[in-house]
């Protein structure tokens, strides 16, 4: 629990007849990690940040290790302004309530970090967080992210034959389970917090994530072999219920927006620099294996199409266009 921004001691007389845009606020964030995990340090950014521009008194109540549940939770209760205020969600679990949403986190959208990074400093996204707001009332305040995603399986896999049929967990978005289909592979969608049994006890071989989350949640104890297919490079938003927003003073609105953008920055630096060091971290330590795929370009061949479908059915194909202009 972390307690910041009390500039100013009320007295209890004052506090008493206080409006409710001058009274203490407490806003709760929540984050599936640790102190240790990019996600949590930027949402720690984050509060600091809205302390420091806002004039007021706010609290904030950042509860860590997945206590408040995982982003499939999250989501649902930013959507329905219930038990969090504010965390950091992956597209693809948001598309229950905004179905174009993970258009911004498909895999092979992204040629590199200097696409991602040419994307999130444009706002050609703007129309996806539209209707993120519109449909599920969750308003985006900036863009985390940057950690690289990568197979890591049970079995070792590094060519064609061997991604033939295999039985991996993604995330709830359909676009996922599509790509991973269109590649040969044998996708469910597992929430996140089973996916560690599912690979012990066989229901799946593994699933796809980034080094920061694997190191966190220890993912390469039931799943250690980890394939360089470098699919996605994530983009994280920073989101705020609308519900909770709405209710706040607008200057406080505004030191949030312009916390969200800065602490988002700061997320994505830090995680797209620490990427490459944790995987080392966790190959020097023998906890993972590494191994390259042989076909990456095939993959990317294969997959264009379903992208493109995708975004046809979404009437976002004039979106997918400019995002893979940039
Ligand atoms: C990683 O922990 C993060 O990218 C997180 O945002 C995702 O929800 C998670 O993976 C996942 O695969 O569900």
């Amino acid at each position: 629990l972390k307690k910041i921004a009390k500039a100013t001691l009320v007295g209890a007389a004052f506090a008493a007849l206080a409006t409710s845009a001058n009274a203490d606020t407490t806003l709760r964030g929540a984050s599936m990690f640790d102190e240790q995990h990019a996600f949590t340090k930027t949402l720690m950014k984050f509060d600091e940040l809205v302390g420091q521009y806002y004039s007021g008194d706010v609290t904030f109540d950042l509860r860590l290790n997945g206590e408040l549940g995982v982003e499939k939770d999250y989501v649902t209760f930013l959507n329905q302004g219930v038990a969090i205020d504010y965390t950091i969600l992956a597209p693809s679990n948001m598309a229950r309530f905004a179905p174009s949403i993970p258009l911004m986190d498909m895999p092979f959208l992204f040629r590199d970090l200097d696409h991602w990074n040419a994307v999130l400093s444009s706002n050609v996204l703007a129309p996806l967080e539209k209707e993120l707001s519109e449909k599920a009332d969750i308003v985006i305040v900036g863009y985390a992210g940057g950690g690289t995603r990568n197979l890591i399986s049970s079995e070792k896999i590094s060519n064609m034959q061997e991604l033939a049929g295999h039985k991996m967990r993604v995330m709830g978005a359909p676009i996922q389970a599509q790509v991973f289909n269109a590649i040969g592979a044998a996708p469910s969608a597992i929430s996140y917090n089973e996916v560690y049994n599912a690979i012990q006890t066989g229901v799946v071989n593994g699933l796809e994530n980034e080094a920061a989350s694997i190191q966190n949640l220890k993912f390469y104890e039931v799943a250690p072999y980890l394939t360089k297919t470098a699919h996605s490079i994530t983009v994280r938003p920073i989101v705020f219920s609308g519900k909770s927003y709405r209710k706040l003073p607008k200057d406080l609105q505004a030191a949030i927006m312009k916390a969200g953008k800065e602490a988002g920055n700061y997320g994505r630096e830090l995680e797209s620099r620490e990427d490459a060091i944790k995987l080392k971290q966790m190959a020097d330590a023998g906890q993972i294996m590494v191994s390259d795929f042989a076909n990456r370009e095939k993959l990317l061949e294969m997959v264009k199409p379903v992208q493109d479908n995708y975004a046809a059915s979404l009437n976002a194909t004039d979106l997918l266009t400019a995002i893979r202009n940039k």
